[in-house]
Order: C-alpha cells, then sequence, then structure tokens
C-alpha cells in the first residue's frame, strides 16, 4: 500500500545534526522492509508551539508497504529508537520523529475516533496521546511543516475524510511562509 511518512528533529544525537539522522532514517527503511518513493527537499522550520525548543528540520517521504499499519508504525518505532529518541516531554526537542500521515486510504481506528481525535481543542491537544494508531494523522492538516514538503512530492493527494488535497489543506495555512527550503537535501 502506498503512504507517507512526515520526519521532523531538532536535537543532534551522537554528534549527528537533524539533517543527518533524518538521511540516516530513510537510509534504514529499506532494511525495515518499508519501499522509499519520492522523498521531499530537507526544510528548515520554526518548533511548534513558538518558542518550545530549535528550529526542527523536517521533510516528508513516499513509501510503499506491503504488511499493515500498526506493523509499518512499529517499523517507524524501531528507527526512531535507533536515532537516540526518548519519549519524555510531549512535543518536547527530539532527535527523530517519523509520524505515519496516511496510508492508502485508511481511516482508523475507524470514523469516529478519528473524528473525535481530529476535533480535540488546541489545550488537549498537547496532554492527550493516543495509544492506538490513528490515520490519517489527526494533526497533519493544521503544521505547514508537514504540507510545505508533502506539497513537493504528492500537492494532489486527497484526504479520505476531510475530501481535501495536499495543495487546498496547505492554501488554507497562514504561516507557509516560515518554512525554510534548506540548501540541500
Ligand atoms: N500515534 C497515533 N497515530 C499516529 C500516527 N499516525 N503516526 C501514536 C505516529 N504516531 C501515531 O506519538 C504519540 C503516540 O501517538 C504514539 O504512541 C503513537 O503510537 P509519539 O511520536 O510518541 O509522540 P510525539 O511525537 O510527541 O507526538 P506526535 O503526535 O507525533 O507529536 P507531534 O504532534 O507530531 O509533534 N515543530 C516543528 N517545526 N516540526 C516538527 O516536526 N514536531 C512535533 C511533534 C512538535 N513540534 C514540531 C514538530
Ligand atoms: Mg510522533
Amino acid at each position: 500500500m502506498h503512504g507517507y511518512v512526515a520526519l521532523g528533529g531538532n536535537r543532534p544525537h551522537d554528534g549527528h545534526p537533524p539533517e543527518a539522522l533524518l538521511r540516516a532514517a530513510l537510509d534504514a527503511f529499506g532494511d525495515e522492509g518499508i519501499t522509499l518513493g519520492a522523498i521531499s527537499p530537507f526544510y528548515r522550520t520554526p518548533a511548534f508551539p513558538a518558542g518550545s525548543g530549535p528550529d526542527y528540520v523536517n521533510a516528508v517521504a513516499a513509501v510503499e508497504w506491503s504488511g499493515d499499519a500498526d506493523a509499518l508504525l512499529a517499523a517507524l518505532h524501531r528507527i526512531e529508537a535507533g536515532a537516540g529518541r526518548e519519549r519524555v516531554i510531549r512535543w518536547g526537542a527530539r532527535t527523530l520523529d517519523l509520524d505515519l500521515l496516511a496510508l492508502g486510504d485508511l481511516v482508523l481506528p475507524d470514523a469516529g475516533h478519528w473524528q473525535r481525535w481530529h476535533d480535540l481543542p488546541p489545550g488537549r491537544q498537547q496532554t492527550e496521546v493516543p495509544d492506538r494508531l490513528i490515520l490519517p494523522h489527526p494533526r497533519l492538516q493544521d503544521r505547514s511543516f508537514v504540507l510545505v514538503p508533502w506539497a513537493d512530492i504528492a500537492p494532489d493527494w486527497r484526504h479520505p475524510v476531510l475530501d481535501r488535497t495536499v495543495a487546498q489543506l496547505l492554501a488554507g495555512l497562514p504561516d507557509a511562509h516560515l518554512v525554510k527550503r534548506l540548501g540541500f537535501t
């Protein structure tokens, strides 16, 4: 099945800066049986929430996966662990965050639960952590650090619930200009 993974990091690990950790993560996809498709350029993006830490490096990659969605998330978590990821503070600085944005047209765990996570008020988004996979990622439509790189590789991907394309979702965001393409990829 065709899917998309968001990569982000804003803290070095073992002397490697975030862009090197993102590149190493992409190299590790194959070892986990994840076939890499298009990779967006890397972007430098201000940390969200504003002032919460150093700038991030963000990118989005297209993938092909033949197993189920939970197995793909488990593989992504193993790659995060390889980059020294520790889950300490939600939305705190991290060496590597791999979020599964979408896999095919899957809506998980079901339409009702997806809607609940989508509708979560901003104040509770930082404290409530899902204990199972939510697809499409419930915050993707809010985030220029996801939508800008995604639009480079798949502007026409259509959200199965919101029924809008990546390009259309991005057009609704006011802060896309803060996301700066790095001079190399
Ligand atoms: N989970 C459920 N659905 C998914 C999914 N589609 N993809 C579960 C990935 N994980 C999913 O995730 C918390 C739990 O969500 C996991 O148990 C997983 O099973 P996590 O990765 O442990 O925690 P997190 O990274 O703190 O949460 P999350 O939701 O990934 O954080 P965010 O909301 O992605 O925020 N600013 C900039 N500029 N760039 C960034 O990349 N990233 C974050 C992380 C904050 N600010 C940022 C950036
Ligand atoms: Mg994450």
